[in-house]
C-alpha cells in the first residue's frame, strides 16, 4: 500500500506538471483582469471564461436577430414614410448587432452554425422580452423608449468588458441603441401631445403591457443569479442584475413624467433615504415561465427564426460556391 501510494508514474507526474502549469496560467489570467486589461482572443483563458463568454455573447446575439421579428411586424403598417424608414433602420441595425456579436463570440472558437444550432434545438437562450406580442403602433414607440432604453443600461457598462472583441462590439452597438432609445421616446411625445384620445390611450395602454417584462429583462434578482458572481469577479459583467434595474427605474421615472403617463406600479414611490425610487415586486413565476419557453410568441419566435434559417439554405451555398469559385481563380492567377 505505502509503496503504490509513493511510487508517481510518468502519467502522474504530467498531470503534476500541467496542474502546477495551468495554475501558473490561472494566476497569471487573475493578475491581468485585476490589472484591468482586455483578454484578446488568442490569450490563453480559463474554459469556464471561455464558455461564459459564449453563452453570454450568443444569447445576446440571438436576442438581437429574434428582437427584429416583434418590430419587423410593424413595418408595412407604420403611419408615415418618415416613421417606416425610421422602424426600417432600426430593425435593419438589430440585424447588425447580431453580426457583431456572432462575430465576437466566433472569436472564441464556437461556429456561428452551432451557435444558430443552439437557437433553433432550443438549447440556447434569448431575452425574455421579444416573447411578447406588438398588438398596436404605441408598442413600436415603448419598444424603443423602455426596452432599447434598458438594453443600453445593460450594455453601456459591457463596454467596459474584460473580453476585448465583446466590448468594442458593444460600443458602436451602443450608439446606435441610443438613437433607437430617442426615437422611440420621440415618437411616443408626438402622440401624447398631438395624438388623439384614443392614441393617448393607445400609449398607455402598451406603457402597462411592456413595463413590467421591461424590468424583467435584467434578470433574475441577485440573490437568484448563479452567473453573476463568477462573470463579475471576472469582469464580463460590471454591475450586477438589480443595480441595473434600479439604475433603468430612476432613469426612467422622470422621463413617463414628462410624457404624461403613468406606471403599472401601484409601489412605484421616491425613496429620499435610499435616494432611489422604490418599485414592487416582480412576477418570477411570469419571467421563468417566458424564460422556459412558455410565453406569449416563444413557439412563433423560434418558428419563424428556424423557417428563415431553412429558406436561406441557398442563399449560404451560394455564397460558399462564389468563394470557392474565387479561390480557384485566385489560385490560377
Ligand atoms: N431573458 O445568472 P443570470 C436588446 C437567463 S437585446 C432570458 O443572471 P447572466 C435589443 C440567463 O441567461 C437584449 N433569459 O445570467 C435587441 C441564465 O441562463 P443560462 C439582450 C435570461 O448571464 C433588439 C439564467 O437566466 N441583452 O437589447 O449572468 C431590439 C440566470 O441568469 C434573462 C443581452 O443579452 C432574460 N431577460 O445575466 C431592442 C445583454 N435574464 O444562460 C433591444 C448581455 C437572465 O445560465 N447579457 N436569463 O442558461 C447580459 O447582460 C446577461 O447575460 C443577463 C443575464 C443580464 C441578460
Amino acid at each position: 500500500m505505502y509503496t503504490q501510494a509513493m511510487s508517481v508514474g510518468p502519467q502522474d507526474q504530467a498531470a503534476k506538471l500541467q496542474t502546477a502549469e495551468e495554475q501558473q496560467r490561472n494566476q497569471a489570467f487573475e493578475a491581468r483582469i485585476d490589472a484591468g486589461d482586455f483578454i484578446e482572443a488568442k490569450d490563453w483563458m480559463p474554459d469556464h471564461y471561455r464558455k461564459t463568454l459564449v453563452r453570454q455573447i450568443s444569447q445576446h446575439a440571438h436576442s438581437e436577430i429574434v428582437g427584429m421579428l416583434p418590430e419587423g411586424n410593424w413595418i408595412t403598417r407604420a403611419p408615415t414614410l418618415k416613421r417606416k424608414a425610421i422602424l426600417l433602420a432600426k430593425v435593419q441595425d438589430e440585424g447588425g448587432h447580431g453580426l457583431y456579436l456572432y462575430s465576437a463570440a466566433e472569436t472564441l472558437g464556437t461556429s456561428r452554425d452551432q451557435m444558430l444550432d443552439a437557437l433553433h434545438t432550443g438549447r440556447a437562450k434569448y431575452s425574455s422580452i421579444f416573447n411578447y406580442p406588438t398588438l398596436t403602433w404605441a408598442d413600436i414607440g415603448v419598444i424603443g423608449w423602455l426596452v432599447d432604453g434598458a438594453a443600453i443600461m445593460n450594455q453601456v457598462p459591457l463596454c467596459r468588458c474584460s473580453y476585448g472583441p465583446y466590448a468594442r462590439a458593444m460600443i458602436r452597438i451602443c450608439r446606435e441603441e441610443s438613437f433607437h432609445q430617442r426615437q422611440g421616446y420621440e415618437s411616443l411625445l408626438t402622440m401624447m401631445r398631438d395624438g388623439t384620445d384614443a392614441q393617448k390611450a393607445m400609449v398607455q395602454d402598451a406603457v402597462n403591457r411592456w413595463w413590467w417584462p421591461s424590468l424583467m429583462m435584467f434578470g433574475p434578482a441577485d440573490k437568484d443569479s448563479p452567473n453573476s458572481e463568477q462573470s463579475m469577479r471576472w469582469g464580463i459583467k460590471r454591475l450586477t442584475n438589480d443595480e441595473l434595474r434600479q439604475k433603468f427605474v430612476d432613469a426612467t421615472v422622470p422621463q413617463a413624467e414628462l410624457l404624461g403617463i403613468t406606471l403599472p406600479d401601484p409601489d412605484l414611490a421616491w425613496n429620499s433615504e435610499r435616494d432611489h425610487y422604490d418599485f414592487g415586486a416582480i412576477d418570477w413565476n411570469e419571467f421563468w415561465r417566458v424564460v422556459g419557453g412558455n410565453g406569449p410568441c416563444n413557439t412563433d419566435r423560434l418558428q419563424t427564426r428556424v423557417k428563415a434559417w431553412d429558406d436561406g439554405a441557398w442563399v449560404r451555398e451560394a455564397a460558399l460556391a462564389h468563394a470557392r469559385k474565387r479561390a480557384t481563380q485566385a489560385q490560377a492567377a
